[in-house]
C-alpha cells in the first residue's frame, strides 16, 4: 500500500465514481494500478528514453552520446529497434484478433460453429465484391467461406500486398508504393520486424522505422480492418443506440457478470446466454433479481455498440469494478487484462475466469472458449456467475451511483447515411460543412487511460477544447468511455460544450458532438471515413490533405504505438500525451516529429498537457484549411477555454 493520503487519491481520476471506489479500496488495503504506479517512481530514465537494450546477453546495455552497446549499437539503433518492436507487438495483438474472427467466420460457413450466423448480409456481399468473389447462384454460407479464406490468406500469403490498401485514395497508394511501405502478408511484417531487430541485423534507424511503418500499416489496413469488417458480418454492423456507462451500471440486487478483454466472439454469446430463461430462473432461485452484464475495456465497446450492454468502465476501472464487491464473475479473454486481477478478486467473492488458451493466470479457473460450442461455453460461464451470487458478502458491496447516458454505434457507413439523410446518402454534407467553415475538421481522440495522468482528464479536456472550436470528434476504446462518463457522448453535449457550427450540425442530424465508433480495432472505421471524405471531393486528393488529426492523450499500450504509427503513415498528424520512448535519440525524435512528414504527409507530436495538445491540433487543422483555401470559420469558438488540468 502506498502511504498517500486520501486527499491525494482524489486527484487520481476526474471521475467521481472511480475516486469513490479508490478511497474504498484504500480503506480496505486493496492495491490498485495507481498505488503500484506510485511505488514505481522514479521510473527508469533509460527505459523512458528508449536507450536500454536487452536484445542479446552481452547486455543489457544502454547507449548515449559516444557510449554504445557492447556490440557497438548506437542510441539511434537501440531507440528505433525498441520502438518498432512495440509496433510488432501491437500489430500482432490486433491482427491475431482479426485472425480469430476470420477463423470463426469460416467455421460458421462450414456449419461447424452453429451458434453463429451471418448477421450482415449487406456487409458480406460488399466484401465479396471487393475480394472478387463470385456471388451469383451461391448461397450466403458459400460466399462467407470464400470471403473468410481470402481474409485468412491476408495473414500469410506468400506474395502480394494487403488487399484493403485499395480502399485508400490513389495518391496515398502511390506514396506507399514509392516508399516501399505497402504491407505484404501481416505475419510476414511482424516476423520481419522481429528479425531486423535481433542482434546484429538492421542498424539504420531510418530503415528500421520504415519497416515499422509498413508493419503498422499491416495492422490498420490489414489485421484491424479485417477484425472490424468480419465482426460486422458475424455479429452485425452497429447502428446508433443509447446505452449507459460507468461503475453505477453494476446492480446491487442482481448477478453481476463483467466481460473484459477484446474479442467479442465469446462476449456476444454471453449476452445471448444471459437471456436464457432457464438461467434467469436460476438467478432468481439464488435470490437475485436477474442477470446483469457489464463490459470493461474494448469488449465493453464491442457489446455496447452492437447489443447496448452497459460499460462498467475503461482499462483503469477493471480493478475498481471488482472492488465494488458486487461482481460475481469477471470473464476475460485477451489484452489489457491486468495481472493484478486475481489478487483484487481474492479480497471478495468474485470469480475470475480466463477463456483464451493464450491468456491464463496461475491458479485461476479456466473455461476455454471454443467457437464450435460457443453458446454452451457461454452458458457455463453465466451459470458459474449465478452460482456465486449467494457467496456475496452484502456488507462488502458498495456500488457508486454514477452512470451516464451515451449514444454509440457510429460506423463509417452509418455516418455517411446519417449526415446525408435517407434520400441523399453521401459524405457531401460533412465535406460541405468543412468547406463552408461550419466545421473546422474531424479529429479521432482514441486510446488508453493511464495512472500517469489524472485519469480521464486528458481525454475530457482535449475533447471539450476541440468541440468548442467546431471540431467533430470521433472516438474508440477507452477514450470513448472516458468521455462517455463525462457526458460528452450525449446529443445534449452539443449545446453545453460545442461551438455554434458543430452545434448546428448536431442539431440538424440528431448526433452528439463526439461519436463513439467502437473498440480500438475499429480505428479502421476512422481510416475509411477519411477515405470517403477524400473520395467525396473538395478536400484535396489524399488523407494528408484533409483537416483531420488523431490523438491519444493517455496512451500506454504497444497497440497504441502501432495505431499511432499507421495513422501517421496514412498521412495523419498524430499527437500523443507522454512522448514515445525515443528521447534518447535526437535523430529518431526529429525524424518522427518532423522529417517523416515529407515522406508520408503525417507526423508525430508529443504534448502531455491536453489543452495545449488540442491547441496544436487546432493550429494544424487551420493550416490544412489554409492550404485547401477553404472559407474562414463561420463562428468564433464557443465559451471559455478549458482550464489547465490539475
Ligand atoms: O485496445 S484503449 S487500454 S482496452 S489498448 Fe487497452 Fe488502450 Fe483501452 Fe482496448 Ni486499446
Ligand atoms: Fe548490448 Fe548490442 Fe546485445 Fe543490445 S544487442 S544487449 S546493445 S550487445
Amino acid at each position: 500500500m502506498s502511504s498517500e493520503s486520501a486527499s491525494e487519491k482524489k486527484e487520481r481520476s476526474a471521475d467521481p465514481a472511480s475516486r469513490k471506489v479508490l478511497e474504498q479500496a484504500a480503506a480496505r488495503g486493496i492495491e490498485t494500478a495507481w498505488d503500484r504506479f506510485q511505488a514505481q517512481q522514479p521510473q527508469c530514465r533509460f527505459g523512458m528514453a528508449g536507450i536500454c537494450c536487452r536484445i542479446c546477453h552481452m547486455g543489457p546495455c544502454r547507449a548515449r552520446g559516444n557510449l554504445t552497446g557492447v556490440c557497438g549499437a548506437t542510441a539511434e539503433t537501440i531507440v528505433a529497434r525498441n520502438l518498432v518492436r512495440m509496433i510488432a507487438a501491437g500489430t500482432a495483438a490486433h491482427s491475431d484478433h482479426g485472425r480469430d474472427v476470420a477463423t470463426t467466420l469460416l467455421a460458421m460457413a462450414k456449419g461447424e460453429a452453429k451458434d453463429y450466423s451471418i448477421k450482415s448480409e449487406k456487409k458480406l456481399r460488399a466484401l465479396a465484391a471487393e475480394y472478387g468473389v463470385q456471388t451469383q447462384g451461391k448461397d450466403s454460407r458459400k460466399i462467407a467461406a470464400e470471403v473468410a479464406e481470402i481474409a485468412l490468406a491476408e495473414f500469410s500469403k506468400p506474395e502480394g500486398v494487403q488487399r484493403f490498401l485499395k480502399r485508400a485514395p490513389k495518391r496515398r497508394q502511390e506514396r506507399w508504393r514509392e516508399l516501399g511501405i505497402e504491407p505484404r502478408a501481416i505475419d510476414r511484417e511482424v516476423v520481419e520486424l522481429m528479425h531486423r531487430t535481433t542482434m546484429g541485423v538492421d542498424n539504420d534507424y531510418h530503415n528500421l522505422l520504415k519497416a515499422g511503418m509498413r508493419a503498422a500499416l499491416a495492422d490498420g489496413w490489414g489485421g484491424s480492418m479485417i477484425a472490424t469488417d468480419l465482426q460486422d458480418v458475424l455479429l452485425g454492423a452497429p447502428e446508433p443506440l443509447r446505452a449507459k456507462v460507468n461503475l453505477g451500471v453494476l446492480k446491487e440486487e442482481w448477478v453481476n457478470l463483467v466481460i473484459h478483454g477484446h474479442e467479442p466472439l465469446l462476449s456476444d454469446m454471453i449476452v445471448e446466454a444471459s437471456l436464457d430463461p432457464e438461467l434467469i430462473a436460476l438467478a432468481k432461485e439464488k435470490g437475485a433479481a436477474g442477470i446483469n452484464l457489464a463490459g470493461i475495456c474494448c469488449t465493453a465497446a464491442e457489446v455496447l455498440m452492437r447489443r447496448g450492454v452497459p460499460s462498467a468502465g475503461h482499462f483503469l476501472q477493471q480493478e475498481l469494478a471488482i472492488a465494488t464487491g458486487a461482481v460475481e464473475a469477471m470473464v476475460v479473454d485477451v489484452q489489457c487484462v491486468m495481472p493484478s486481477l486475481p489478487k483484487v478478486a481474492s479480497c471478495f467473492h468474485t470469480k475470475l475466469i480466463t477463456t483464451s488458451p493464450k491468456a491464463k493466470f496461475p491458479g485461476v479457473e479456466h473455461i476455454e472458449f471454443d467457437e464450435h460450442r460457443a453458446l454452451e461455453v457461454a452458458k457455463r460461464i453465466v451459470r458459474k456467475a449465478i452460482e456465486n451470487f449467494p457467496n456475496r458478502t452484502p456488507e462488502m458491496v458498495d456500488i457508486p451511483k454514477e452512470t451516464m447516458d451515451v449514444v454509440a454505434g457510429f460506423t463509417a457507413d452509418y455516418v455517411y447515411r446519417l449526415l446525408g439523410g435517407r434520400f441523399r446518402p453521401s459524405y457531401r454534407p460533412l465535406n460541405n460543412a468543412i468547406i463552408e467553415g461550419r466545421l473546422r475538421g474531424v479529429v479521432g481522440v482514441v486510446g488508453c487511460t493511464s495512472p500517469r495522468y489524472v485519469s480521464d482528464s486528458g481525454h475530457i479536456d482535449m475533447v471539450k477544447e476541440l468541440i468548442r472550436n467546431d471540431v467533430l470528434v470521433v472516438q474508440t476504446g477507452c477514450a470513448a468511455t472516458a468521455c462517455g462518463k463525462a457526458g460528452l457522448l450525449r446529443p445534449e453535449a452539443a449545446f453545453e460544450y460545442a461551438g455554434k457550427g458543430l452545434q448546428e450540425i448536431c442539431e440538424a442530424v440528431g448526433i452528439p458532438p463526439v461519436l463513439h465508433c467502437g473498440a480500438c480495432v475499429d480505428n479502421s472505421r476512422i481510416l475509411i471515413a477519411c477515405c470517403e471524405m477524400v473520395a467525396e471531393g473538395g478536400l484535396g486528393e489524399d488523407i494528408s490533405d484533409l483537416p483531420v488529426a488523431a490523438a491519444a492523450p493517455e496512451w500506454m499500450s504497444e497497440k497504441a504505438v502501432a495505431i499511432g504509427m499507421y495513422a501517421v503513415a496514412s498521412g495523419i498528424y498524430t499527437v500523443f500525451g507522454h512522448a514515445l520512448p525515443v528521447s534518447g535519440s535526437d535523430h529518431v525524435n526529429q525524424y518522427l516529429t518532423e522529417e517523416i512528414e515529407k515522406e508520408v504527409g503525417g507526423k508525430w507530436a508529443f504534448e502531455p498537457d491536453a489543452r495545449r495538445a488540442a491547441e496544436m491540433i487546432i493550429d494544424h487543422l487551420n493550416r490544412k484549411r489554409e492550404a485547401l483555401k477553404l472559407k474562414p470559420m463561420m463562428y468564433p469558438p464557443a465559451g471559455e477555454k478549458v482550464a489547465v488540468p490539475v
